[in-house]
């Protein structure tokens, strides 16, 4: 019996309150990776004339949003966390959906959300300054947060509703407005995020999202002398042609790029625990994270122990759709994510580093509808090797074998990269020297390099960042210019470093 033709469905842009179509009339396809016969939706296809007209609409909406009360603004956002928490399972099933990683995770992404916005709302009544004696009687001083103007935020796929949430919320709560480019891989997720804020009762125009690929509806933006601001996740060979582009409009520009993280194993660590935070720091969220342990630097006394236990609890992890509750990891965002990650295998054989477990794609039964790749770890790796030291941004760990606790941090900030770092030791002194030591934006103690919280700085070193933080009261500092305010009530001319009274 034939069965009613249900078309995909189609999710437009959302310009100056109005969900629009792209002019160009067509659609990106947001196909589930671990079943591509599965298309979730079509999403516009923007181009420039779609981006300009989402700033238009932000610059419009400016001068009224940044004139709503800061508290005004916060309540908006505890309405949309309320509608956050209310569809949390809806979202995370979708967010499965689209991106793949499991459903623990992906309802950990919605949960990551909620928090930032409950965080940005609480800052509404906040967003303090300074207030500071002036160095002249009758006079006072201090300063205050005040809007950047229109921002421009270019999201990846890999926390497709967090990672949004990281730099919509206190754009948002500064008084900015918004234009917000999602990857590609991964648009559902803004579009539930941008429905709540609307939802929420946002006023048309401060938020425009805008579909579509980077060099389309992304790269419009940079140029664009009405963003004020661009904030950009992804990677750092990207990152780099974003820098450049902000830099001659002066744009304030924010990149959260790479990562090669690490794990440093002591002799002295508990090693079961150890064990535990590597697999989860390396083949949670299938290693695509920047976080993501991708090298774990064992000491010589228990390297052997660890690497056998290791590559057993790698090798029985299962791999499946992250939708069925015993999925343990899921597959690869796509099949140009799942090439790299095949082509580094190949990498990582030929340079001699010793293939323990994995190193294929997974294609039996239902798996082969999918970008599945097993979780594969190379044992006895230099730390020198490519990779080692390049950024594979998939289920591969490399185990590094070393002396001394020296030799452990030389390793660990011998590369490029500078996001997060762990140790596991239970030598208060050595935990101590490694904080101090490891040259990253975040360290952990007995704990994996995966798992920042929104009300901390997250960001990185070298060529992780830029020196701007998004995450906690730090993101403040991006989103809202500092204004500093004299009022001489002397009622006559006081001069600063030239009179002494
Ligand atoms: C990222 O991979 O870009 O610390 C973000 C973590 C998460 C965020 C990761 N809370 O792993």
């Amino acid at each position: 019996m034939a069965t009613a033709f249900v078309p995909p469905p189609t999710y437009s842009n959302f310009i100056n309150g109005e969900w629009l179509a792209p002019r160009s009339g067509k659609g990106i396809e947001d196909r589930n990776p671990a079943n591509h016969d599965e298309l979730v939706g079509i999403f516009a296809a923007s181009d420039e004339a779609d981006v300009t007209q989402a700033i238009d609409a932000a610059r419009s909406a400016a001068r009224q949003w940044s004139l709503t009360p800061a508290p005004k603004r916060a309540e908006i956002l505890y309405r949309c966390a309320e509608i956050l928490v209310r569809n949390k399972d809806d979202y995370a099933r979708d967010m499965t959906r689209e991106m793949g990683k499991v459903l623990a995770e992906t309802r950990g992404d919605v949960q990551e959300a909620i928090d930032m916005t409950y965080l940005m709302a609480g800052e509404g009544r906040r967003l303090f300054g300074q207030t500071t004696p002036s160095e002249l009687v009758n006079k006072v001083a201090m300063s205050v947060r005040v809007p950047v103007g229109v921002a421009g935020l270019i999201t990846p796929w890999n926390f497709p509703m967090a990672i949004p949430s990281w730099k919509v919320m206190p754009a948002l709560v500064c008084g900015n407005t918004v234009v917000l480019k999602p990857a590609e891989d991964t648009p559902l997720s803004t579009y539930h995020l941008t429905q709540a804020l609307s939802d929420a009762g946002l006023p048309a125009g401060v938020l425009n999202v805008i579909f579509g690929d980077g060099p389309q509806a992304g790269a419009p933006m940079l140029n664009n002398p009405g963003i004020d601001l661009i904030s950009f996740t992804g990677s750092t060979e990207v990152g780099r042609i974003v820098s450049q582009a902000c830099a001659p409009t002066f744009k304030k520009c924010h990149l959260e790029m790479g990562g090669k993280n690490i794990i440093v194993v002591m002799d002295d660590a508990n090693l079961d625990l150890a064990i535990d935070g590597a697999i989860w720091g390396g083949f949670g969220t299938t290693g695509q994270r920047c976080t993501a342990a991708s090298r774990v630097a064992v000491q010589k006394g228990v390297y052997r122990e660890f690497a056998e236990k290791f590559i057993h609890r790698a090798k029985s992890l299962r791999v499946g759709d992250g939708l069925d509750p015993a999925t343990q990891m899921g597959p690869c965002i796509n099949e140009q994510q799942l090439k790299t990650v095949m082509s580094y295998v190949e990498i990582g054989k030929n340079e001699g580093a010793k293939l323990a477990t994995g190193g294929h794609r997974l294609e039996s039964g239902a798996l082969a509808r999918g970008w599945f790749h097993e979780p594969t770890v190379f044992t006895d790796c230099d730390p020198k090797m490519r990779v080692c030291q390049e950024e594979i941004f998939g289920p591969v760990v490399c185990l590094i074998p070393f002396d001394t606790f020296d030799d452990g941090l030389e390793i660990a900030n011998g590369v490029n990269y500078g996001l997060s770092a762990s140790i596991y030791t239970r030598n208060v002194n050595n935990a101590f020297r490694a904080q101090r030591d490891l040259e990253t934006g975040i360290v952990y103690v007995n704990a994996p390099t995966i798992g920042a919280e929104v009300h901390l700085p997250f960001g990185g070193t070298k060529n992780t960042g830029n020196g701007h933080r998004e995450s906690g009261l730090a993101a403040l500092d991006f989103y809202a210019e500092w204004k500093t305010l004299y009022v001489d009530y002397s009622d006559r001319l006081q001069r600063a470093q030239i009179d002494d009274n």
